[in-house]
């Protein structure tokens, strides 16, 4: 059976508005497209000028079914809480979790994420403006109403499962690109911890990347 990856980027003035993708069979393109391109419309950080769709078929075969991460509330109240909870659980992973904790929240303009050496806390990206993508996901089975509203933490859910059945990542660092949005996360060792105000409403920590939504990621 054939399904599609349809992914939706859009920007207004070179900056980056918002990015979304499923997987999905034939016979829901056409309303994940729309979905998807109201989404783009519709943006809190106003209305997207370009929107991208890029709709591509994939064979079943090809398709890679990983278990989800586990999720774990972490109860933070500020910032410099958050970053504690992040160091303390990178600590074991790295000599480097300061790198990664700084990386995390002064990097600006990339078009990825970082991916940083444990063993060196060296950047490995060919391209450092560019950083690492992720793309090509969506959780099994899910629905189109589902997907109707933007729902951060669930697609941050598949996109960190993704990256941690990676065998080379120890673990992933997120802060939202979204102002408003001061929910991020660390992933490590299969289980999501979500960290409530890693930021400060508004703050433009987080808008080092464009659309693939994760920090740093933690290469062994
Ligand atoms: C969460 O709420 O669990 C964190 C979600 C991070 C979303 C990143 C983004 O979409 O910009
Ligand atoms: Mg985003």
């Amino acid at each position: 059976m054939t399904y599609f990856s349809v992914r939706m980027r859009s920007d207004s003035a070179g900056q980056h508005i918002s990015g979304a993708e499923r997987i999905v069979r034939e016979h829901e393109v056409p309303a994940v497209c729309a979905a998807l391109s109201e989404r783009a419309l519709a943006h809190p950080k106003g209305m997207a000028e370009n929107t991208f769709i890029t709709v591509e078929a994939l064979a079943e075969s090809d398709i890679l079914h990983v278990p989800s991460v586990g999720v774990k509330e972490e109860a933070v109240q500020s910032p410099s809480q958050a970053r504690d909870v992040i160091e303390e659980l990178l600590r074991p992973m790295t000599a480097y979790s300061q790198v990664v904790i700084e990386g995390t929240f002064t990097a600006r303009n990339m078009r990825g994420a970082m991916l940083i050496a444990a063993d060196t806390g060296k950047r490995c990206e060919p391209d450092a403006q560019r950083g690492v993508r992720v793309s090509h996901m969506d959780a099994y089975g899910a629905t189109e109403e589902e997907f109707k509203g933007k729902d951060a933490a669930r697609e941050a859910i598949v996109l960190a499962s993704k990256v941690a059945a990676h065998p080379d990542v120890l673990a992933e660092v997120c802060v939202s690109d979204d102002p408003a949005y001061t929910t991020g996360y660390v992933c490590i060792d299969g289980t999501y911890h979500r960290l409530p105000h890693i930021k400060e409403p508004g703050s433009d920590e987080g808008r080092g990347r464009s659309s693939s939504n994760q920090g740093p990621m933690l290469k062994r």
